[in-house]
């Protein structure tokens, strides 16, 4: 059935011929100034095919995108940005945004994309910690971004409908600009990453990092310029920015570029798309709609999942209904993509398939190689492995080892063919649609609020975002009600961060050791509904 589809689809292609990369064909040996601006960008300067196609209807070739990217890095480098320095971007989702990647490329500037949903308080730390030259932020949020840099960094903004001071300073810029050198091992984009320790790390990621991976992605997965990519993420990760926009830039494909997830609005591109990159909640609520149907997939060509573990009744589901074996892989921020299932062979429910090309895993008990089948954490190495924690030597060294191989947290097995399976994660961490929410920050700003003795927050099953967020609380005399607490933390951390109820409780469940048990706490409250 799929062969049929593909057949067909091949017999479709465009015209013109495929377009190739020279990045594609030679990796990080192609001669270039720029590592990354020269693969994604550079090559498509005369090129007049759709790179983006927006909510409106508007459409933007590449040389016009090629064109922009020169403007704002024009407008980076007289707003003082110097090669190496971070801009940090917290705006909506819009062709400035995506264009303001490839400006910084371009100027040699570091870029740092950050949630929209991060409160002042959130990116108070961002800022004090990276120390950007230069923040362009939503027009509606100037004044508290203002506040927050404490004038440490000019600001410029990017509002929903495209206004702003970057734009309205872009629109006055020539549309070339001369490329800053940068090589593989410089910096490209810093990427905060919550940590067990309830600190922010900003995971280094260089030239050759990013690269890399969009090489070994693009060739596996057969992304070319043939293709068509709905992108309904967000563009301040690892998934959206890296994974989805370096690939299709790299095969110049186009890409159905939306400002937010609205199946309605995926449901009226798929029938004119062949690729769909998402978290499991895409494919859960897709699946919710019976307008997803085998003839509505006729020209898909692939559908890949991430981020958070795809349950293999969701896998099921799609096949059941679409006729498609989703494709699922397995990545991190500070490691881009370390596993994938493979494009011609066997799409296994439960199993993130095989390492990358380039990329090595092992899966290890102590740094020490455990037998095919024996769990043990999954550690990686490779060109994709970032370049350690913005100002963090311990915590670089704690979980990059001398070797090259990081420790990811996650537990795994490993086929005696190589195939690789998520069983568990050793680290405190809840992945709520495909947010990774770490129970210890929250659990410090719960600690700090006047009257709290204590608190333990954990996960549990939701159909709709894999895991929701619980808290239990102890409290003075029990003297705060749950709406008290929410209250409190709703200026210190983003919306989807915050518990969806609070238990409050006289102690907390402790093993003999002392050791707060939240196995305990999850299985008394898995079966309850959360909204
Ligand atoms: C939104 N909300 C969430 C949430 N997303 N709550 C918990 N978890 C989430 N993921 C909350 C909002 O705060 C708001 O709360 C309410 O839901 C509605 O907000 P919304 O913006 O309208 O939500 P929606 O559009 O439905 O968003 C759901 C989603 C989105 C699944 C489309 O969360 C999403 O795009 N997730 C993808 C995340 C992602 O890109 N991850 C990749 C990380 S990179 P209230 O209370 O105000 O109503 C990585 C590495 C790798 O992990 O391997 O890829
Ligand atoms: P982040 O820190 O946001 O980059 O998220 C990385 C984490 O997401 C990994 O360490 C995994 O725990 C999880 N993750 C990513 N992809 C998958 C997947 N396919 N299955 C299960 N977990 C995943």
């Amino acid at each position: 059935m799929l062969d049929e589809r593909h057949r067909r689809l091949a017999m479709n292609k465009k015209s013109n011929p495929t377009y190739a990369a020279p990045a594609l064909e030679k990796g990080l040996d192609i001669i270039v100034t720029n590592t990354l601006y020269d693969a994604l960008i550079a090559p498509h300067a005369q090129s007049h095919a759709v790179f983006l196609t927006l909510d409106d209807g508007s459409r933007i070739t590449y040389a016009a995108f090629v064109a922009r990217v020169a403007q704002l890095a024009h407008v980076l480098r007289d707003a003082g940005v110097k090669p190496g320095d971070r801009v940090v971007v917290q705006t909506p989702k819009l062709l400035d945004t995506i264009a303001l990647y490839g400006a910084a490329l371009q100027a040699g500037a570091v870029y740092l994309p950050l949630n929209t949903a991060y409160t002042k308080s959130e990116l108070t730390y961002f800022i004090e910690d990276a120390t950007p030259a230069l923040i362009v932020c939503d027009a509606k949020d100037e004044t508290e971004v203002l506040d927050a840099s404490k004038t440490k960094a000019l600001v410029l903004t990017l509002a929903a409908d495209g206004s702003g001071s970057l734009s309205s300073e872009g629109d006055k810029k020539p549309t070339s600009f001369k490329t800053v050198p940068r090589g593989p091992d410089d910096l490209a984009a810093l990427l905060y990453t919550s940590g067990t320790t309830g600190r922010s790390k900003g995971a280094m990621l260089s030239h050759r990092n990013l690269l890399s991976n969009a090489v070994s992605l693009t060739k596996l997965w057969q992304i070319t310029a043939d293709d068509r990519l709905v992108h309904a993420l967000p563009i301040f990760h690892t998934h959206g920015l890296f994974v989805a926009m370096n690939t299709s830039l790299l095969a110049g494909a186009e890409v159905r570029f939306m400002a937010d997830f609205d199946v309605d609005k995926i449901i009226a591109e798929i029938p004119v798309s062949t690729l769909l990159m998402g978290v499991p909640t895409f494919y859960t609520r897709l699946l919710g709609d019976q307008r997803l149907t085998e003839s509505l997939v006729e020209k898909m060509r692939l559908f890949v999942s991430g981020s958070a573990p795809l349950l293999a009744e969701t896998h099921k589901a799609f096949e059941d209904r679409t006729g498609h074996r989703i494709l699922e892989r397995y990545g991190m921020t500070e490691t881009n993509m370390i596993t994938s299932n493979p494009y011609d062979g066997e799409r296994l429910a439960g199993s993130v398939g095989y390492a990358l090309p380039g990329t090595e895993v092992e899966i290890t008990d102590g740094g020490t190689p455990v037998a095919p089948g024996e769990v043990g954490m999954i550690e990686v190495r490779g060109d994709n492995v970032f370049r350690g924690y913005w100002n963090m030597p311990e915590k670089t060294a704690e979980e990059l080892r001398d070797n090259g191989f990081f420790i990811t947290g996650d537990l795994g097995i490993k086929s005696d063919d190589g195939r690789i399976s998520i069983v568990g994660r050793q680290k405190d961490l809840i992945i709520s649609g495909g947010y990774n929410i770490y129970p210890k920050e929250i659990e410090d700003v719960i600690n700090d609020i006047d009257g709290v003795v204590e608190s333990a927050v954990f996960g549990v099953p939701n159909a709709d975002f894999g895991e929701s967020v619980l808290a239990a609380v102890v409290c003075e005399n029990q003297c705060l009600s749950g709406q008290e607490i929410a209250t409190q933390i709703e200026p210190k951390l983003a919306r989807f961060k915050h518990p969806r109820r609070y238990i409050l409780t006289d102690a907390l469940p402790r093993n003999t050791m002392g050791k707060v048990q939240k196995n305990v706490l999850r299985d008394a409250h898995r079966d309850e509904e959360i909204a």
